[in-house]
């Protein structure tokens, strides 16, 4: 059980990526007992959220199959169920529905359209912001007006969901997906008035390229992946003080320290039981 200290602090969702080429963690934790292990580890240094994921989105990703993603999350997910709450970090209707009949209690959404599956299955949602698709969405992406366009659309999917009985809806501004850094730095230096919208507010900016762009190595060169970890906690930082009630991060015990100290309240949803009591079927 957490501590009553833990409980007054934003949330921070550990990413679990059960696949060989996500952008920065690809191939660590593909086979399903070190994933397993992984998330063990999270939920030891502070995790309220396991997000598990078996579908790269980075910029040029190849789609996967939906048998092949449900084969790469399912096992993961029901051998941690009832461990700490699991969202699935997925597009397809059909690999969410396992997902929550394996015991996910969260869909995380990146192309906020899978509201229907939730108001099905009695689980939360997360709407995040895309322009695109991995292929295609850092092709010159352009916005009149990024924060509002961005807040605009995730209100209005947010509402779709409310209206079909989503009790838990997130929303989620996509950093780096179909933007430039001027675009992520524009929507992470708005969190507050997507607060304002009256929906809980998670934001990823975990070890992204817009990062390296903008903290470079001691040497001006765009800092790699494994260099990201300062800037990632300072912008987690940032938008949890802001009033995100939810970070998605690979740094699970930095993260957790950091929330510790911003300590804004934030409640921990409870998992709740899910309608979706067994793998879809076939062609679903
Ligand atoms: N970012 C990624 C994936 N899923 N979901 C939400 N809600 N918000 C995000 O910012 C977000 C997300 C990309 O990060 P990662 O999972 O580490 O990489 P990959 O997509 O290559 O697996």
């Amino acid at each position: 059980m957490p501590s009553p200290i833990e409980e007054d602090r934003p949330l921070v969702m550990g990413v679990l990526n059960v696949t060989p080429d996500s952008f920065s963690d690809g191939g660590e934790w593909f086979q399903s007992e070190r994933a397993i292990m992984r998330a063990h580890e999270m939920i030891a240094e502070g995790a309220d959220v396991v997000d598990v994921g078996g579908e790269s989105t980075r910029p040029g990703a190849d789609p996967v199959p939906a048998d092949e993603e449900i084969r790469r999350v399912i096992p993961v997910i029901e051998a941690l169920a009832g461990q700490v709450r699991l969202s699935i970090d997925t597009t397809k209707p059909v690999v969410a529905e396992a997902a929550v009949g394996a015991g996910a209690t969260l869909i995380n959404d990146v192309s906020a359209a899978l509201w229907p599956v939730a108001a099905r299955c009695g689980a939360g949602w997360v709407a995040m912001h895309r322009s695109g698709t991995p292929k295609s969405m850092q092709r010159d992406p352009h916005y009149d007006d990024v924060v509002a366009e961005v807040t605009a659309l995730l209100v209005d999917r947010a509402g779709q969901a409310a209206a079909a009985g989503v009790e838990e809806v997130w929303i989620d501004p996509g950093i780096g997906f179909g933007k430039t850094v001027e675009h992520n730095l524009a929507l992470l230096g708005s969190v507050s008035d997507m607060v304002a919208t009256g929906y809980p507010v998670l934001v990823g900016t975990s070890r992204k390229g817009f990062l390296g762009q903008v903290a470079r190595s001691a040497d001006g060169s765009v800092a790699p992946v494994a260099e990201r970890l300062p800037a990632s906690l300072a912008t987690a930082t940032w938008a949890m003080q802001e009033g995100a009630r939810m970070v998605r991060v690979h740094d699970v015990s930095a993260t957790v320290q950091a929330a510790l100290l911003v300590g804004r309240p934030g409640t921990v949803p409870a998992p709740r039981s899910n309608g979706c009591s067994g793998r879809p079927e076939a062609g679903e």
